[in-house]
């Protein structure tokens, strides 16, 4: 009976791995269809064409291609080969660098299943921007024009007169010549941004997500009609990657949007962050291409906002366990901030995903009011206004923040941003292990406590590698980051042996601003412990952290050793603060301090010292 059961089950698992695989495969990408990357200066797409048709015999297409940095991105098509096919046929090819699927991604849509109009008898407009403190935040920053945000969507009702002041112009192209790619960046006429789907300079929005989602992040207010966004100065850059009335697009088309503001950043478009509400199917991973890509933006400063993802179907919505992606990217330098909804009630509305290691904070997503097109939305009120809902929505409310934040304090770098968004949350019961900050975006807080991370600016240098008694310090490729505070680029690796049951860390500063304190990560898990005082205690200057090895971590049990990379974090604080008149800003007492950071682990010292230059923006 025993081994009926227990042949049994292996069947029924084997079949489940079987539906799960030959779900994620008939759902997930465009069959017969792959993008592929090709190795740098290698070889021109004609005689690449050649190698791949003639040379090889496979009846593929070279359907698309741009070109990005040094190297070429493809689409490739077969009428007769499966994606799997031509994948394993375009690997082997000498000039590949990556063959992966197109997949494809969804926009984070309006769920429409469930009764949640009723959830308030009076429709109340303004209700997300009072929970994030907006109305006090407005008396510090409203906002510039000289900041510009992408908005990766449907496209953007730009004439909508709420927020044509504030849509992005290419002044190259809009005073330019017809026909004329103006500015030399492959796009003919791209005056209002660019419409990456259909490939034409039109990115009009004949759906409502991409205006809706604008209309959150930049409104324009103060005047007299309708609402105003977080941001009542702004420029938004539409970048249009859904078709007209469908809600799919594929990663080729999202790869283009994010090589074409990799350019115009280059030329010194000054965009600070993009909106990226849309997500792949839960649990599909969206490859390494997009990933490198978004990589690349954080790269050039530019913050990658995106939706932790709604409810479609009864999948485990907690995304540590199934991933959505791109939520769920880890990055060598994590900007990817990732948003979860709360409603009117600060709770988690049945829709959000979450995930306590995966999403950052939460946003009001619940019946947000905004400006729409008027094409799928119903208009309500004076002009073209509506309610929409889902973590889509509560993904602008951060992007806005980013550009607000940015608009009062340009010295601040994306880190600093970050930082300053998370930790100045309100913290919400509802939102407990539910998500990193455990809290919603508070703008109002991070007008009034912006905060520096301190990086790797500060200078910890970790030498090569050398174990004392168990401890490995490991000079690692720069590769893994704490995704919260950004301390230590260079993670410490502790070998703990199994038979010890808790390692003791010690940190000294010479200096540290009343408010800062450190954190002590797992970074793999992306587990943090600088909230939970009872892991560490500070006493003046140092700090006390005790490594339990009790299973918090994750701790390899073969080689004795924690299998992620752990670091220590500190924060600074400026404390700039807004002068009721004549601007300016005053820095704390700690200005310009030096710090030495003292590691104490087992008897092991180390010393590192760096002076820390700060700056602060005026505030007009
Ligand atoms: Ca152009
Ligand atoms: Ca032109
Ligand atoms: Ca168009
Ligand atoms: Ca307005």
């Amino acid at each position: 009976k025993k081994i009926w059961r227990e042949v049994m089950n292996l069947l029924l698992s084997i079949l489940s791995v079987f539906i799960l695989i030959n779900f994620s495969f008939a759902e997930n990408y465009v069959e017969g269809e792959v993008i592929v990357k090709l190795k740098k200066s290698s070889i021109s797409t004609q005689s690449l064409s050649e190698n791949l048709v003639f040379k090889t015999g496979l009846p593929v297409k070279i359907q698309k291609v741009f070109q990005h940095n040094k190297t070429k991105i493809l689409l490739v098509k077969s009428e007769n080969m499966t994606t799997e096919e031509l994948i394993k046929a375009l690997k082997k090819n000498p000039f590949v660098e990556k063959v992966e699927p197109n997949y494809l991604v969804k926009i984070v849509k309006t769920p429409n299943d469930e009764v949640y109009t009723s959830s308030y008898s009076t429709p109340d407009e303004y209700w997300g921007f009072e929970k994030i403190n907006a109305f006090d935040a407005w008396d510090i920053s409203t906002g510039s024009n000289d900041i510009v945000i992408a908005v990766l969507d449907t496209g953007v009702d730009y004439k909508h007169p709420d927020l044509k002041e504030n849509i992005w112009k290419n002044e190259a192209e809009c005073s330019g010549t017809p026909g004329v790619d103006d500015d030399n960046d492959g796009y003919i006429d791209d005056c209002l941004g660019y419409d990456m789907y259909d490939g034409d300079n039109d990115p009009m929005d004949y759906d409502d997500h991409g205006t809706h989602i604008s209309g959150i992040i930049g409104a324009v207010g103060n005047n007299n009609i309708g609402i105003a966004g977080v941001n009542w100065k702004v420029k938004i850059l539409p970048c249009k990657i859904f078709n007209d009335d469908g809600d799919t697009t594929s990663i080729y088309i999202i790869l283009k949007c994010l090589d074409y503001m990799v350019k115009l950043k280059d030329r010194g478009v000054n965009i600070v962050a993009s909106n990226n509400s849309w997500a792949g199917g839960k649990g599909v991973y969206l490859g390494d291409q997009l990933k490198d890509a978004i990589q690349e933006t954080i790269n050039k400063g530019i913050m990658f906002v995106t939706a932790a993802g709604n409810q479609e179907g009864g999948y485990n919505e907690n995304n540590d366990e199934m991933p959505v992606y791109p939520c769920n990217y880890q990055l060598d330098n994590d900007g990817i901030i990732c948003v979860s909804a709360t409603d009117k009630n600060d709770q988690l509305p049945w829709f959000s995903y979450y995930g306590k290691n995966s999403v950052d904070l939460a946003a009001p997503g619940d019946r947000i009011y905004s400006t729409v097109s008027g094409n799928s939305i119903q208009i309500t009120g004076n002009g073209r206004y509506g309610y929409m809902t889902g973590t889509s929505m509560a993904t602008p409310f951060v992007t806005g923040a980013v550009a607000l934040i940015k608009s009062a304090y340009d010295n601040l770098n994306w880190k600093d941003i970050k930082t300053t968004i998370l930790l100045n949350t309100d913290k919400l019961s509802s939102l407990k292990d539910k998500t990193f900050s455990e809290g919603r975006l508070n703008l109002y807080k991070c007008l009034a406590n912006p905060l520096k991370a301190i990086d790797n600016d500060l200078g910890i240098e970790i030498s090569s590698t050398y174990t004392i008694n168990n401890i490995k310090y490991i000079d690692n490729d720069f590769s893994i980051e704490n995704r919260n505070y950004y301390l230590l680029r260079k993670p410490l690796y502790i070998d703990v042996s199994t038979n010890l049951s808790y390692v003791d860390i010690s940190l000294s500063f010479i200096s540290v601003p009343t408010n800062a304190s450190v954190a002590f990560c797992d970074i793999k898990t992306r587990t943090c412990y600088k909230m939970d005082e009872n892991l560490w205690n500070r006493n003046g200057n140092s700090f006390q952290i005790r490594l339990e090895n009790n299973g918090s971590f994750d701790f390899d049990n073969d080689t004795g050793r924690i299998k992620t990379a752990v670091a220590f974090i500190a924060l600074e604080t400026i404390n700039a603060q807004k002068s009721g008149s004549g601007g300016g800003c005053s820095l704390s007492k700690n200005a310009d301090f030096s710090l030495i950071l003292l590691f104490v682990i087992l008897g092991l010292f180390f010393v590192v010292r760096k002076s820390i230059n700060k700056s602060c923006k005026e505030v007009i």
